[in-house]
């Protein structure tokens, strides 16, 4: 019997939908051909470290439940080198291509930025050996900068600058490492970014903090040489009840205020989506059409609950509709879909991590060869083609070009006498086509 905590679980492979064996992919045949292109590189998968390595199954309510030898070890280090062995492990018997992490996921913060920025060091010498051992390559990289304590009141947006200046120097050096691990983008999530009540707030100045933050690592990465992306995630509430990165429409609006929307773009959760009350669809085509789309950090929500559950994603037809978005748009270039998922707390066996991620990437799967024949069929499109076409004649071109005053157009109705015919929307018409791809 070997040591690893994942022993009894032999490479995952794909056996069709056909199979009765739950560890293996039903869908998930990572060759095979989807609009000219592999599965595995239109999805992109990430698994992340946070949750399915250290993350202990603790809540509010009560203590850790998963029992992994490497929360064990009192020496942290040792811990984290354990951890690592066992994630790479993970990894490769899944057949991820890629995984992402924060600075303190990875290594342990020491008492000063110093020791913190050397026991990274220490550990990304190791990070660097697994990867190319196994060619799982790093999706993003990102600074943890809300769990410790001086961030309470914020890591940019705080009152005081010497902890802008920490954040600084945290974000740096994860810059560093993610840039020294080819990684193919950056995160920055805010999740100290926001505020309580304005009565201890100065929400124009935190404002102004937060754009001077961003500009400072977009000149970094520029400084070294980084060609990632920038991405910043949007998320409404939790866990400040005022998130100043409330959606994709208010990043993009600040990142324009900042002049940084050529410099971000933005990492959509799905679980955030519903959140800040739209649809995951409709952030992602919202970022698609501003051109500021990134990356995907998967996952679903509870309907019951109103605060982040991260929950495997299960539903095929939300994800169809994001595949047919994205590949509309023109399909991932640097992003991809992070797993930013948890196991549920009583879930407590290693082979459960497994359920958990061959569930999500068959979802993806099925998803994407939904969103294929969507794409390969045509009549969606024709759909919304249609509905628009009267913006295509005359008119409709004499509006959008500026030709046409308001008062040329109100002249052209009473003269002409035009009364325009109402047409139905047919959205339970659609609703039913859309069912028969999924
Ligand atoms: C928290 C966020 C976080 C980011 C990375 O809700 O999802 O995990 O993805 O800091
Ligand atoms: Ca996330
Ligand atoms: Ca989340």
């Amino acid at each position: 019997m070997s040591e690893s905590v994942f022993w009894r679980v032999d490479k995952i492979r794909y056996e069709g939908p056909e199979s009765d064996n739950p560890l293996s992919f039903r869908y998930y045949d990572k060759d095979r051909r989807v609009l000219g292109k592999r599965l595995e590189d239109h999805l992109r998968v990430a698994v992340c470290y946070w949750h399915s390595f250290n993350w202990t199954g603790f809540d509010v309510f009560g203590a850790g439940t998963f029992d992994r030898p490497w929360f064990r070890v009192s020496n942290q280090l040792e811990a984290a080198e354990m951890k690592l062995k066992a994630a790479f492990e993970f990894f490769e018997k899944l057949g991820a291509p890629f995984f992402t992490f924060h600075d303190r996921d990875i290594a342990p913060e020491g008492a000063t930025l110093k020791e913190s920025n050397a026991n990274l060091d220490r550990i990304i010498d190791k990070v660097e050996v697994e990867m190319q051992r196994t060619g799982v390559r790093l999706l993003w990289g990102t600074a943890n900068l809300f769990s410790h304590p001086r961030y309470m009141g914020g890591a940019a947006t705080n009152p005081d600058p010497e902890i802008f200046a920490y954040a600084a120097g945290q974000v740096r050096k994860m810059l560093d490492v993610t840039h020294r691990l080819n990684g193919e983008n950056y995160v920055l999530w805010g999740g100290r970014e926001g505020y309580e009540t304005l009565l201890n707030t100065d929400m124009k100045r935190e404002a102004d903090q937060l754009g001077r933050f961003l500009s400072l690592v977009a000149d970094y990465k520029h400084k070294i040489g980084f060609k990632g992306t920038l991405l910043i995630e949007p998320k409404p509430k939790e866990p400040t009840k005022h998130q100043y990165d409330y959606d994709t429409a208010s990043v993009y609006a600040f990142l324009q205020r900042y002049r940084l929307e050529r410099e971000y773009a933005v990492n959509i959760e799905a679980n955030h989506a519903i959140l800040s009350g739209h649809s995951f669809q409709h952030e992602v085509a919202y970022a698609i059409q501003n051109g500021i789309f990134g990356s995907i950090d998967m996952n679903r929500g509870d309907y019951l609950l109103g605060w982040d559950t991260d929950q495997f994603p299960n539903d095929v037809q939300e994800i169809a509709l994001v595949m047919y978005t994205i590949l509309k748009g023109g399909g991932f270039t640097t992003g991809g879909m992070n797993f930013d998922a948890k196991l549920r707390r009583q879930s407590i066996d290693p082979e459960d991590l497994f359920h958990a991620h061959i569930g999500g990437m068959d979802t993806l799967a099925r998803g994407l060869l939904a969103a294929e024949k969507m794409i390969t069929d045509g009549r969606l499109d024709a759909i919304v083609q249609e509905r628009y076409a009267g913006w295509k004649g005359e008119l409709g071109e004499r509006i959008l070009s500026g030709k046409a005053s308001l008062a040329d157009l109100s002249d052209l109705v009473l003269e002409k006498g035009i009364e325009p015919k109402a047409r139905s929307g047919r959205q339970e018409f659609i609703e039913n086509l859309l069912a028969r791809y999924v």
